[in-house]
């Protein structure tokens, strides 16, 4: 009697289980693990940038994506720095720069994981910095190393001042121009160069140097720059340009993390105001000097044609033709950046 009064209390508690169980939730046996997906915003920031970790785009077969529930190993190091909240986002800096793998975990209501990791980078300031000094006038320039390219850090400012009414001359003398015929303002702007026939830059030299090449097979050119220095090339700004691209053109311009201080500038067209309003000299415009041929009609032949590279957004960076209306025709003046010639 006993025993069945027993086994009937069994039956009963189990009965209860059941009946507790929450409407729509499947037995454990036919419950399937949740579908980690990791995403970190931006993947590329300075040291001081706030990333954004988000699983909220993971799935679950049977749970609602409310029901999940993450925790994160910020390190990867297989030590969780977090318990499980059901947020499924997280905001993270990273003060040391380097590269991050981190590692989340999300679980369903029934206890079944998938763990997904991504990865983001953190930089600090450019330590690779140095001077430089021009052995031809004795003037002292910042250099930056940017992935294994050595730049100027300031604009070139080689020769003597002649007004904005008068063009350079072939006439063994390396002339600028200099912002609102103001020398004084070097340290920030530098000389602008002309392109009046893109002569006096490359320092009259038409020889060799200057045939036409496919992008990255071009000759060293020196023109202006100092001995030992070029004019960089479209595959020089390209270096530049795509490991830092995530960062934001503020990596690059005044006060930026890279050092290189981009600045300016825009263009000077002889005989004409300086243009203050487009192309004021500030830190979200620039436009310098770069070398890039191709054949095409200018000046009624058919010659070589340098491109200039410039940047006026965050993400912008273009090559125009130096005769287009964006550059305004008829030649004008630019600021040119030097970089080492590669051994
Ligand atoms: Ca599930
Ligand atoms: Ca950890
Ligand atoms: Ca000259």
């Amino acid at each position: 009697m006993a025993s069945r009064i027993c086994r009937l209390l069994m039956i009963m508690l189990l009965a209860s289980f059941v009946a507790c169980e929450p409407p729509g939730v499947l037995p454990d046996d036919d419950n399937t693990p949740p579908a980690a997906y990791l995403t970190i915003s931006p993947s590329v920031g300075d040291s001081t940038q706030p990333f954004i970790l988000s699983g909220s785009r993971s799935s679950d077969a049977e749970d609602m994506p409310d029901f999940l529930e993450f925790r994160w190993d910020f390190n990867n190091d297989s030590i969780w720095d977090t318990e499980f909240e059901s947020y499924p986002n997280k905001l993270k800096h990273f003060a040391v720069p380097g590269k991050y793998k981190i590692r989340m975990e999300v679980r369903d209501r029934h206890g079944l994981t998938d763990t997904i990791t991504a990865s983001a980078t953190s930089y600090g300031i450019n330590n690779d910095t140095s001077h430089f000094v021009d052995s031809r006038d004795g003037q002292s320039y910042r250099i930056v190393r940017m992935n294994g390219v050595w730049w100027m850090a300031e604009n070139l400012n080689l020769g003597v001042m002649i007004r904005d009414t008068q063009p350079a001359r072939n006439n063994g003398i390396y002339e600028k121009y200099c912002y609102q015929n103001n020398p004084s303002l070097k340290d920030s702007l530098g000389g602008y160069y002309t392109y009046y026939d893109w002569d006096e830059l490359v320092n009259y030299d038409t020889t060799a140097s200057w045939i036409i090449q496919p992008p990255g097979w071009g000759s060293p050119s020196q023109g202006l720059c100092p001995p030992g220095w070029e004019i960089p090339t479209r595959a020089d700004w390209d270096s530049l340009r795509r490991p830092y691209e995530a960062r934001g053109f503020s990596y690059l311009a005044v006060g930026g993390f890279s050092r290189l201080n981009l600045t300016y500038t825009g263009v000077h067209v002889l005989t004409k105001p300086w243009e203050t309003i487009d192309h004021c000299p500030c830190n979200f415009s620039w436009i310098y000097f770069t070398r890039e041929y191709v054949k095409e009609f200018y000046k009624r032949q058919y010659v070589p044609c340098p491109y200039v590279v410039s940047s006026s957004y965050a993400y912008d960076m273009k090559l125009i033709r130096f005769g287009d209306d964006s550059v305004f025709k008829n030649g004008g003046a630019l600021p040119v950046r030097c970089v080492k010639m590669k051994e």
